[in-house]
């Protein structure tokens, strides 16, 4: 059996490091099951092997999400080993979603390597993605409560799908609000992360000693939603102001795409001359010599300092609805470490 997370402060380090060497196994023994064509682009995606299927130590991502399923799991009275196919799942469903919007957007590059549809082409990418999902649902299905599960991580895929949806169409429109622009990102990226603590709360739910109530299981489900919400905008943030060689992903990478980011939207709605002046820059598409006046004008229109606000704000809701679900304290205090990362990471 697994160790429990340790009494006391935790770092979010080395609950990501404990996550990854978890989850990993698991993860390979699933991918394992797939298709030939699906399990190469799937190793390739997780830094596993190269397109040649030769092995390789690559990044295959922070493994945020699984984090928050054990520590939720474990907070709730169950155990990280129960919980790991639920973990499991969320990381697949996760990495659908990349694999897709680096196709929908046409970005070559994640995690400092080639995309999956920059190597292997764009219709098996979709294959791909389309295979993570189908596995999410049928590792879930093999976990303990796989009924109230299956039906948790169904509603929140329908969600990721429409947060993603709305980002779509917000291309084609000069009139996006920011409240319109909260939903989309509560849908796009907080609905995994709620979706996440959920899932490990409801693992311990019914377990000798797993004091997990209805009650429990909505606190976590707020508290994942809120760290997702503060993930977002400081993954649009990064988007404006990250740096290549940290993010991975190339400098004004949103702006290039005159993408209507939550700091952008802030400086657009703002009524300021530099929000309209933002607004003028984003009516034709950018030349790589516009891309830091634009940035320039989102902070003078107050997009950064909006977005620095809201995800203080964010995770002050988020630790308050931590309190309220009585965790045990070990689990609990790893869950407020990585809510804290969230909030403040440069990668
Ligand atoms: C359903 C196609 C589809 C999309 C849903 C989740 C999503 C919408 C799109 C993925 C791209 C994106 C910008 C998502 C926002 C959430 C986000 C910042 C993802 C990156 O998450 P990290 O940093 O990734 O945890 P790693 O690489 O660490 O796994």
């Amino acid at each position: 059996m697994t160790e429990p997370v340790a009494e006391g402060v935790r770092t979010a380090a080395e609950v990501l490091a404990r996550t990854r060497d978890l989850v990993e196994p698991a993860l390979r023994h699933a991918v394992d099951t797939l298709p030939p064509p699906m399990r190469r682009m799937a190793g390739y995606h997780f830094g596993w092997w190269d397109a040649r299927e030769r092995p390789l130590r690559a990044d295959g991502g922070k493994a945020l999400r699984p984090a928050f399923t054990l520590l939720a799991a474990e907070g709730a009275g169950g155990d990280a080993d129960a919980a790991l196919p639920a973990a499991v799942a969320v990381e697949l469903v996760h990495n659908f979603s990349l694999i897709h919007d680096d196709v929908m957007d046409g970005d070559a590059v994640r995690r400092h390597r080639p995309t999956v549809w920059n190597v292997f082409g764009r219709s098996e990418a979709i294959l791909a993605g389309d295979s993570l999902l189908t596995l999410a649902f049928a590792v879930l299905a093999g976990s303990g409560r796989p009924a109230a599960g299956v039906r948790t991580l169904a509603r929140c895929v329908q969600s990721l799908l429409d947060g993603q949806s709305a980002d779509l169409g917000f291309e084609e429109r000069a009139d996006v609000s920011l409240g319109e622009c909260m939903r989309m990102a509560e849908g796009k990226t907080g609905a995994l992360f709620g979706c996440a603590c959920a899932l490990g709360a409801l693992q311990a739910a019914g377990l000798p000693g797993g004091a997990t109530t209805t009650e429990q299981v909505s606190f976590l489900r707020v508290f994942g939603e809120r760290v997702g919400l503060a993930f977002q905008i400081v993954d649009d943030l990064l988007g404006i102001w990250g740096d290549p060689a940290v993010t991975g992903k190339p400098v004004h990478s949103d702006l290039r795409n005159r993408k209507k980011s939550l700091p952008v939207v802030a400086a657009l709605t703002s009524g300021t001359p530099a929000g309209g002046a933002l607004a003028a820059l984003y009516r034709r598409p950018l030349a790589p010599a516009d891309l830091p006046r634009a940035a320039r004008l989102v902070e003078e229109a107050g997009g950064r300092a909006w977005s620095l606000a809201r995800v203080d704000d964010l995770l002050s809701e988020a630790l308050e609805a931590l309190r309220s679900a009585e965790l045990a304290p070990g689990p609990a205090a790893g869950l407020e470490a990585l809510a804290r990362l969230a909030a403040d990471r440069d990668r």
